[in-house]
Order: C-alpha cells, then structure tokens, then sequence
C-alpha cells in the first residue's frame, strides 16, 4: 500500500494553510523557526544554512572564515535538503520560503497523511535527513545516547529526549528510519496534543515539562542551551557558554 502511494502527486496550493488546526499550525510554526529560519527574519533561505554551518563551525572550536572545507562539508550535507524545500514550497519563486508558504506546504503535508497515510516526498527527505543526522554510528540505529545529544544541542531537554526515545523503543523496536519516518508524519499531522510524536519537536511549548526543565551538567549548572561538541564520549561535554542560535540543530555534520 504505501509503495503504491510514493509516486502520488503532492502539490501544494495557496491558501493549504487554512487545512491546519491550531495545533498543527503552532507545530509548523515552531519547526518553521527552530529547524531552518536559523537568522530569524521569518523567511527560510540559503542564507540560513551558511548561518547555521558557521554556528556548527564555531562550536567545534573552528573559525568558519579559515576552516572553509569544513563548512562546505556541513553546506553540502544540507544542499539537497535545501533544493528540496525550494522545489516544493517556494510558490511565487522568490527564492525564499516564506512563513505562509511554509505554513501552506504543512497544511498540504496534513492533509496528505490523511488521505493517504503516509507522509508526501519532501516531508520525507526532511524526516530522513534529521534521522541520518542522529544516526552518528551509520547502523541504520538511533540510540538513546544520539537522541539525548541531539536534543541537548538543539536547546531541548534530556527528560524529553527520553521521551521520545521511550516512545519509539516502545514493545522493544528499535529507533530505525522507518520509526522516524511514522512519528514525523505523526508530528506532521496529529490533532492530538497528546500525541508522543510532537517530542520531536524540541523545545516544543506543548511537551509538558520541556519549559520547566533544565539539564544537569557535570558542574550542576542548568544549561538547557548549551553545545555540546563532542557527540562520541558518554558524558556530555559543554562547550563554551555560546548563545544557543534559534534553531533545532540535529545535524552530526560535526562527525
Ligand atoms: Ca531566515
Ligand atoms: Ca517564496
């Protein structure tokens, strides 16, 4: 069933934005400014991923004007991802997404999964990528330890991470793309506040707990927004105290 469905025709139309509830427009609202409008100025372009590989950058302990290689490595990783945002929701073909043009392809996205039950192909590319992004060991596996780490760089608690974690693991599964992929259409499209796909959403103001909660550090310092820089070691590692940027940073562009 959902092999037929992959070559469907996704289209999204001015005005899709009117499909969303509440709910899920304040869901495409926060994956708007937290996954890619990185500088804030309510459109997502390129701009924002060179702000984004240079943040990466910096927290490596890099200057992103000397090491370029290791910046166009991170922009190469998200140029693909970028094309594919670009093709399907840049309708008046400025070059940019704005937020109503991103708020149309989410309520067209919805109303996709409900129709078909299954998420449409750019969704898809975007779910994938946050997968392979945590998955850092490349074994098709996100472990409890990658999903807390990713959080934690994304400004996001550990006590949500392992909600989440607990959700996909859930009757013994493992955390494979394929779980990503099925709680990403969840997030996509779900009414239900309730529902335990929206903890993929970081930092989200509807996860109970996630506002109030700050993560320990070794120092007892809470320090929700901190980087951490190294992603292999088993206890996290603070870098210096940088100002986390608005963005929900899951990439392992730092492997
Ligand atoms: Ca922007
Ligand atoms: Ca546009």
């Amino acid at each position: 069933m959902s092999r037929k469905i992959e070559n469907l025709n996704f289209l999204v139309k001015p005005g899709d934005r009117e499909k969303l509830t509440d709910y899920t427009e304040r869901k495409a609202e926060w994956f708007f400014s937290r996954s890619f409008d990185t500088d804030g100025n309510q459109f997502i372009e390129w701009r924002d991923f060179e702000v984004f590989a240079d943040i990466v950058t910096e927290a490596t302990g890099r200057n992103p004007r000397e090491d370029t290689e290791f910046v166009n490595t991170i922009l190469a990783k998200r140029r693909p991802l970028w094309n594919e945002l670009l093709r399907t929701c840049d309708m008046n073909g400025d070059g940019r997404i704005s937020l109503e043009e991103w708020k149309d392809f989410w309520g067209a996205a919805a109303d996709f999964v409900h129709q078909h039950d299954s998420l449409p192909e750019t969704m898809k590319v975007i779910a994938k990528h946050y997968f392979h992004s945590l998955d850092v060991k490349k074994d098709g596996v996100i472990s409890r330890d990658a999903v807390r780490r990713g959080f934690i760089q994304a400004g996001g608690s550990r006590i949500d991470a392992d909600r989440l974690y607990a959700h996909a693991t859930k009757r013994g599964r493992q955390f494979t793309e394929s779980v990503y992929v099925d709680m990403f259409m969840g997030m996509v499209a779900s009414m239900d506040e309730d529902h335990p796909s929206k903890y993929l959403l970081v930092g989200f103001p509807a996860n109970q707990g996630a506002s109030s909660t700050t993560v320990v550090t070794n120092d007892g310092a809470g320090s929700s927004g901190s980087i951490t820089t190294s992603t292999e070691s088993s206890e996290y590692q603070y870098g210096p105290r940088t100002t986390p940027p608005n963005t929900y940073r899951m990439d392992g562009a730092y492997q």
